[in-house]
């Protein structure tokens, strides 16, 4: 798929106005089943992997020991859209394949950033591997919802989850090879799979400016875009990393005990009934 430069224009204005883009047979069908192995044969990270409920796993962290896999994110046609959306240098802060087997759960409405408490926005590359329908789970998005900014999220043991109101939902059904280009804080859930025999497959890749850093990922960091150009190395410094961003994120790390210290505090010195 080769897009002109009015084409790259109108991507990026709708991907600022309404949060997401799909981008209908971006790889060829008959591209899919490699990826699928390649997912397959990595070996994922322990990380999300905690997500998994059931018949829906979660194979995370995918690029950093496939060769295979860090090949396909490096490809010149993924650099050239994205570099019009993300700016010329970009590295890959997270991956995650997502398999939903018959009898797989609901993934609740949720941002990514409602996941990494990041403030700065990322971009999520949902690339459908597998057909995706409204019966195998497939992905529905909020448009515009990216332009409230970071929604508050619950954890409700297992996922952290969004429980307001959401206004506005679109169903993405999906061929092989489509993407679906999302903010990462465009509120998405997916659905059940309720087929008998049907296992649905995404492939989510979460990019992000060289200018922006996220403390929760350990080096190194792998460069997928340099000046444009696709990079595809490991570096061991972030240009982003300071003082600041470090200790943003060590006063977040203290967040949780701190809430979890104040509730027992709380508890003791509740009034017990009579
Ligand atoms: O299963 C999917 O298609 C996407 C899962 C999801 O919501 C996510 O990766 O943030």
């Amino acid at each position: 798929m080769n897009y002109s430069s009015n084409d790259l224009a109108q991507l990026k204005s709708d991907f600022e106005d309404k949060g997401f883009i799909v981008l209908k047979h971006f790889f060829a069908q008959d591209e899919m089943p490699a990826l699928l192995e390649y997912i397959l044969q990595a070996e994922p990270s322990e990380g999300q992997g905690g997500l998994s409920k059931g018949a829906m796993q979660f194979r995370s962290n995918l690029f950093y020991k496939s060769k295979n896999i860090q090949n396909f994110i490096t490809q010149q046609k993924m650099v050239d859209v994205l570099r019009h959306l993300i700016g010329n240098d970009f590295w890959i802060r997270w991956d995650q394949a997502v398999g939903k087997g018959p009898g797989a759960p609901v993934f609740p409405w949720h941002q990514d950033n409602g996941y990494n408490e990041l403030s700065c926005e990322h971009f999520q590359f949902w690339i459908a591997v597998t057909k995706s329908t409204e019966q195998n789970g497939t992905i529905l998005i909020s448009p515009e919802s990216h332009l409230k900014g970071r929604l508050p999220h619950t954890f409700d043991g297992k996922h952290t989850c969004y429980q307001g109101e959401v206004d506005q939902s679109m169903m993405i059904e999906a061929e092989p090879g489509d993407v679906l280009l999302f903010s990462s804080l465009t509120l998405h859930k997916t659905l059940p799979n309720v087929t008998a025999d049907d296992v649905r497959w995404a492939y989510v890749l979460e990019f992000m400016s060289l200018k922006d850093y996220d403390p929760g990922v350990p080096k190194p960091y792998f460069v997928v875009s340099k000046e444009g150009k696709p990079f595809g190395e490991f570096v061991h410094h972030h240009p982003a990393k300071n003082m600041f961003t470090e200790l943003e994120y060590q006063l977040r790390k203290l967040k949780g005990p701190v809430r979890v210290a104040l509730q027992r505090v709380k508890k003791a010195f509740a009034p017990t009934a009579a």
